[in-house]
């Protein structure tokens, strides 16, 4: 199967505030990136889903957050309900 989308920087799958993408990990290892506009000084919270909410097949997900450099801002693993994933992060730039 074809990997819906890439694992690096060059993604152009867009997540929009306020909703949701759904990706599919097609081989052991799999990493698809999503792209999102920040606005400085506001919070986001961001929610990688799995089987422990019913929203999805993934048993452990593991979610960063990465600047346009690719420099890691945060990471996380099971911060959200049971082995989901959450980061709540303020922008510090725009
Ligand atoms: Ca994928
Ligand atoms: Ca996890």
């Amino acid at each position: 199967m074809a990997d819906d989308f890439v694992g690096n920087l060059g993604t152009t799958a867009v997540i929009l505030d306020g909703s949701f993408v759904e990706g599919n990990i097609e081989v052991a290892g799999d990493q698809d990136y999503f792209k999102v506009t920040l606005i400085a000084g506001t919070t986001y919270r961001f929610d990688l889903e799995g089987v422990d909410t019913s929203r999805g097949t993934l048993a452990n997900p593991w979610l960063d957050l990465y600047n346009t450099s690719g420099i890691s801002l945060a990471s996380d693993n099971d911060t959200g309900t049971g082995l989901n994933s959450q980061i709540t992060y303020t922008a510090g730039a725009s």
